[in-house]
């Protein structure tokens, strides 16, 4: 696939001091809370839409925990096709807003994402409209593979390692998919969970795809209670780590990144984050499970559009009680 003519746009890959100084490594920030729909959604679902919802479509519908949702608004607004976005009523009423601010058609259905998502399938069926997954297609993980060859493009070497947020284990796919097309085959990649969301380590644990009873973490849009199966496939080739933080770890690595890179992020790219702020990255080395010294480590900084100081205030309260 060709980069020009997308969606999205080729967001900065940025050397962290703060960060690199946390780490004890050099940490490179691909910030793609800079993509148009506030999140790195965008580069999937807008291929995908490319590929399948052409003008003749009668509109796209998904379920999302809000930011796939924006992107697959903004990908039809620009499309000029009706986009039905379907959320769990986990999802800030600030991302419905934006959702309605884009067009968008907008129906809270159950609490978690899986409860919207069965909705959104049949929807696509009784109105006969496109629909757009929010992470398990191949044509979304080709989608966010772009986000490996723009780092390949700037990076002046092989990463260390790629650290990304797991929900659906869209992202995961994407970056793997992206690693095997550029030769960076060897390079780990931490694939970082909250508790309470942590479909991926908990699949990997018990050596299958589970379905959590439950999702009871505040990083709502990493809220899917099952991993994809090629995320879990993947995890299998040796190459993935699979860590889980607190939801109080995530927030503090949201608020420590506001004050490092003055750049509010949601709770699902807080717990990429703590893989420097909670000091992952330096446990696995003392494990061994990472060399010392290691090659730059890079940050996929997935964005997300469920935060605003309100929001911060609203989970601030919430989870230091
Ligand atoms: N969010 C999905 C799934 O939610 C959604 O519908 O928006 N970081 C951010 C900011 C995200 O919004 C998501 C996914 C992820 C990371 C994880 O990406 P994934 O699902 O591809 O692993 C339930």
């Amino acid at each position: 696939m060709s980069d020009s003519d997308t969606f999205h746009i080729n967001t900065p890959l940025l050397e962290s001091l703060e960060l690199s100084k946390r780490a004890g490594t050099t940490v490179f920030l691909k910030m793609d809370n800079g993509q148009p729909s506030g999140s790195f959604k965008i580069r999937g679902i807008g291929h995908l839409c490319q590929k399948i919802a052409g003008p003749e479509s009668r509109g796209v519908v998904s379920a999302s925990g809000g930011n796939a949702g924006m992107a697959t608004a903004y990908v039809a607004k620009k499309l000029s096709i009706p986009a039905t976005i379907i959320v769990p009523s986990s999802t800030p009423q600030l991302v419905i807003q934006k959702l309605k601010g884009l067009g968008a058609t907008v129906q809270v259905v159950g609490k978690v994402w899986d409860e919207a998502n069965t909705e959104a399938l049949q929807l696509a069926k009784s109105k006969s409209l496109t629909f757009v997954p929010p992470f398990d297609h191949p044509l979304l993980w080709q989608g966010h593979a772009s986000i490996i060859r723009e780092i390949k493009a700037s990076l002046p070497c092989k990463p260390g390692a790629v650290v990304v947020a797991v929900g659906g284990g869209g992202l995961l796919c994407g970056v793997v998919v992206g690693l095997k097309e550029v030769g960076w085959n060897d390079v780990p990649v931490i694939a970082m969970e909250t508790q309470g969301a942590n479909c991926l380590n908990a699949a990997i644990k018990a050596g299958k795809p589970v379905t959590l009873a439950d999702i009871t973490s505040e990083a709502k849009t990493l809220g899917a209670k099952t991993v994809c199966m090629q995320a879990f496939e993947y995890s299998k080739e040796g190459n993935i780590i699979s860590e889980v933080v607190t939801d109080l770890e995530a927030l503090q690595s949201v608020e420590l990144f506001l004050d490092d890179e003055r750049v509010l992020v949601e709770m699902a790219c807080g717990a990429a984050l703590a893989a420097v702020y909670s000091g992952v990255i330096q446990r696995l080395q003392d494990q061994g499970r990472l060399p010392r010294p290691l090659r730059p480590v890079v940050v996929v900084v997935c964005g997300g559009s469920g935060i605003n100081l309100s929001q911060l205030q609203h989970l601030q309260n919430k989870l230091r009680v």
